[in-house]
């Protein structure tokens, strides 16, 4: 149990500009849990956090980088997302102005990017010397790995030909590597917040699955499986293996367990386990904040840590989670 102000972040190493950015906008008087969770995934949109959220990181098959964005607001369920957004840096920031000023969720691809630049973001390249780099090593290495389960040759890039694969192949190859806590293992960010008030917001910002087949989104700008926050009950954020966690919404999962008298562990323990009777192999790993400040994780596939900075703490701290 930890007191507000709270963040709570799915990562540590490199994320922490995140939750230190989050904590001090929420320490200031004049900052909405919202605005907070939104500093925070903004300070690692624009420091890459080790290549893994932003730009410059997670090309898709044709070499080019793509974000999902989600933000969303505890009292209100105001949520604003953005998927599969193209050539805009500030995923998250897109997020909040459709939060802000539209009447919908979710807006995806080109025209994601079209309400965006009319609401005055900048078109850039999202692609870097090395997001480039990992493209043509991939395309160089026989293109694994490989997101289609038939034969069917890719027209999008030099890949082909596809060897055939069982249906369900990408479980775990789009996961980067990890058999420990490595701070390059993960490639989204979601921070949590609770304020002194104890109003609770949540943010997902990534850049997804490397490899994947160009239009694909993940589960991050998923309301309910990349974050999902409810301030009568708590909030949830994830990351992992997408493809397979958005099926079964994890983080709505969660948060209403908690609503049901589960503590944040067992909703959070709950959650996982609902994806790897079906899935033994996914790779997860979810975070909880319960609406009074406790918090916990589980996760599945790999060693897992995330960090989190409450009141009177100088600095975020750690927590590693074994698989379940
Ligand atoms: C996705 N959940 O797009 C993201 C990827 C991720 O650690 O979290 N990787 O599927």
């Amino acid at each position: 149990l930890s007191s507000p102000p709270l963040i709570i972040n799915t990562w540590s190493g490199p994320f922490t500009a995140a939750t230190n950015a989050a904590f001090l906008a929420l320490s200031n008087s004049s900052s909405t849990a919202l605005d907070a969770v939104q500093a925070g995934c903004q300070a690692c949109q624009t420091n890459q956090c080790d290549n893994a959220v932003g730009f410059g990181g997670s090309p898709d098959e044709s070499c080019e980088t793509t974000l999902d964005a989600l933000i969303m607001d505890g009292q209100t369920l105001n949520t604003g997302a953005v998927a599969n957004l193209r050539r805009v840096k500030d995923a998250v920031g897109v997020a909040r102005h459709v939060l802000d000023y539209t009447q919908h969720t979710l807006l995806a691809g080109d025209q994601a990017t079209q309400f965006a630049l009319q609401n005055g973001f900048e078109e850039e390249s999202l692609s870097t010397e090395d997001s480039l780099r990992a493209c043509h090593e991939w395309r160089s290495n026989n293109c694994q790995p490989n997101y289609r389960s038939n034969v069917l040759p890719n027209p999008l890039s030099s890949c082909g030909p596809y060897s055939p694969s069982s249906s369900n192949s990408h479980t775990q190859n789009n996961i980067p590597n990890s058999s420990s806590s490595s701070d390059h293992s993960h490639d989204t960010l979601s921070l949590l917040a609770l304020s002194p008030s104890g109003s609770m917001a949540a943010c997902t910002t990534t850049n997804g699955a490397s490899h994947k087949i160009p239009g694909r989104v993940g589960d991050g700008p998923i309301p309910g499986s990349g974050s999902y926050v409810d301030s009568t009950a708590g909030a949830c954020g994830a990351t992992g293996d997408g493809d397979l966690m958005m099926r079964l919404l994890p983080c709505y999962q969660a948060v209403e367990s908690l609503r049901r008298g589960l503590s944040a562990q067992e909703a959070a323990d709950d959650a996982v386990r609902r994806i790897i009777a079906r899935y033994p192999e996914a790779r997860t790993g979810i975070v909880v904040l319960d609406n009074r400040g406790e918090h916990a994780a589980a996760a599945s596939g790999w060693e897992f840590t995330y960090s989190y900075r409450g009141a009177g703490m100088d600095e975020a701290k750690v927590v590693v989670v074994k698989a379940l």
